[in-house]
């Protein structure tokens, strides 16, 4: 008798955006050299509550849309013990090293962790490799907090490995700096390693070194991973991280035409690795360099819901700057891949310079072998959002950070978190 066949399983891989919850310290104490909002905002007053609310409501959007959301907690701010290997603590602390140990910028799970999903690595395992973000010191500390939460989150082995940071002096910012291209999430796909030399007098926060490494260790062979390096122009211009002038989803990459140093070339080798790659090019005569960095239009997550209409999730920043709001009409308007425009208000993270890709890491896998504890739904970010009502600071002015009562609130707040949801209190 002939063997009956039935159709292949549906891959139970999925994309997963795992956001930061913003944490009880955010502040505007200008940290970050190249970031120009950054820079822009330093010693204005930050709203840690609306901050953390506005990343629970993308959270819900992205629910909405029919997604499957994680999260990351919240790390523990003043760390005490990156201050006491300074040989200080939070009240002898000169104000830009206690500001460093204070800052709330973990929530821009972009910059946690460099993603490889399992049909692109040697051993059909998802590869995860912490971020050392050793350019910026107020950074250089999150890599071991995060890394807890990595092996903690992804703990199954079969299908995770979860490698440790780069070593300095090799910058590495994480998926900030790497996208991937595939037909679809569960099937192999090509992997692009942007890097950087500095441009007009800011750094550059990923070496060549560090994202060769990583994807030596995530075991891509050299035929699935390209390494481009990002314009001197767009680092100049406040291109801090790729991901400030680029977006890949599935086949689409959504680029700004400035964004690389080398644009043909890099697009030819994209081709030629990938023929079905469908490259959507902004020129600079329609959304000039500088108001794409200043509107965020490619920190937005592109993302394809179950609908299978792609959507582009961008700050509502876009709509109020002319030239994005414009270009944002026409491509809808078109009959290009990405058919839908959501706007979500991260004002609070925006004005730190992370829009909405900021704010998330991006996994695919099957959220079956993911820690529930990490995965969220509506329920779930309603019991969140009143820990955040309770617990978070209405305001901080980054003259008060050394304010006992202060620390105090920003110390119990993350632990009610933590206890709320049944983590370990050592996180
Ligand atoms: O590293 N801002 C972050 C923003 C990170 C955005 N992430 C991505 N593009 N993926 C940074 O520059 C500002 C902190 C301060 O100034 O207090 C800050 O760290």
């Amino acid at each position: 008798m002939p063997a009956i066949s039935s159709p292949a399983p549906a891959s139970p891989l999925v994309e997963i955006n795992f956001d930061g919850i913003v944490g009880p310290s955010h502040n505007y104490a200008g940290l970050s050299p190249g970031n120009l909002a950054s820079a822009r905002h330093a010693g204005a007053v930050s709203h840690p509550r609306a901050a953390a609310l506005q990343g629970l409501a993308k959270m819900r959007a992205n629910l909405a849309l029919g997604l499957t959301q994680g999260i990351f907690l919240p790390q523990p701010r003043p760390d005490h013990g990156w201050l006491a290997s300074l040989a200080t603590d939070v009240r002898g602390a000169e104000p830009h090293i206690r500001a460093a140990a204070l800052s709330a910028s973990s929530m821009w799970a972009a910059n946690a962790a460099t993603v490889s999903p399992a049909p692109d690595t040697a051993d059909g395992r998802c590869h995860l490799s912490v971020a050392n973000l050793v350019t910026m010191p107020h950074r250089s500390h999150e890599w071991p907090h995060m890394l807890r939460q990595l092996r903690l989150a992804f703990a199954d082995e079969q299908a995770f490995a979860v490698h440790g940071p780069i070593p300095a002096p090799y910058g590495d910012e994480g998926a900030a700096n790497h996208m991937r291209l595939a037909p679809s999430h569960g099937e192999a796909g090509v992997e692009i390693f942007v890097y950087g030399r500095a441009g007009g007098g800011f750094p550059a926060r990923q070496h060549i070194e560090a994202s060769k490494a990583i994807a030596r260790a995530h075991r891509l062979s050299p035929d699935r991973a390209l390494f481009v390096e990002q314009s001197e122009i767009a680092i100049a211009a406040g291109a801090f991280h790729n991901d400030v002038v680029a977006v890949a989803n599935g086949p689409v990459l959504f680029t700004h035409e400035r964004a690389f140093a080398d644009r043909d070339g890099f697009f030819a080798d994209l081709k030629a690795k990938m023929p079905e790659a469908v490259i959507v090019e902004v020129p600079d005569a329609e959304v000039l360099l500088a108001d794409a960095i200043k509107s965020y239009l490619f920190n937005a997550q592109l993302v394809t819901p179950p609908d299978g209409a792609m959507t582009l999730v961008v700050p509502g920043e876009c709509m109020e700057t002319a030239s994005t709001a414009a270009y944002l009409d026409r491509l809808i308007a078109g009959n290009g891949p990405i058919r839908r425009v959501v706007p979500v208000d991260v004002r609070e993270s925006m004005a730190n310079g992370g829009g909405p890709a900021c704010l998330r890491l991006r996994v695919v896998a099957d959220p079956a072998t993911i820690d529930p504890r990490f995965l969220v739904d509506e329920t779930k970010l309603e019991g969140i959002g009143a820990v955040i009502e309770r617990h978070w600071p209405e305001s901080i002015a980054p003259e008060h950070l050394a304010d006992p009562a202060l620390i105090g609130t920003i110390e119990r707040a993350r632990a009610a978190l933590i206890d709320h949801l049944g983590l370990p209190a050592d996180i």
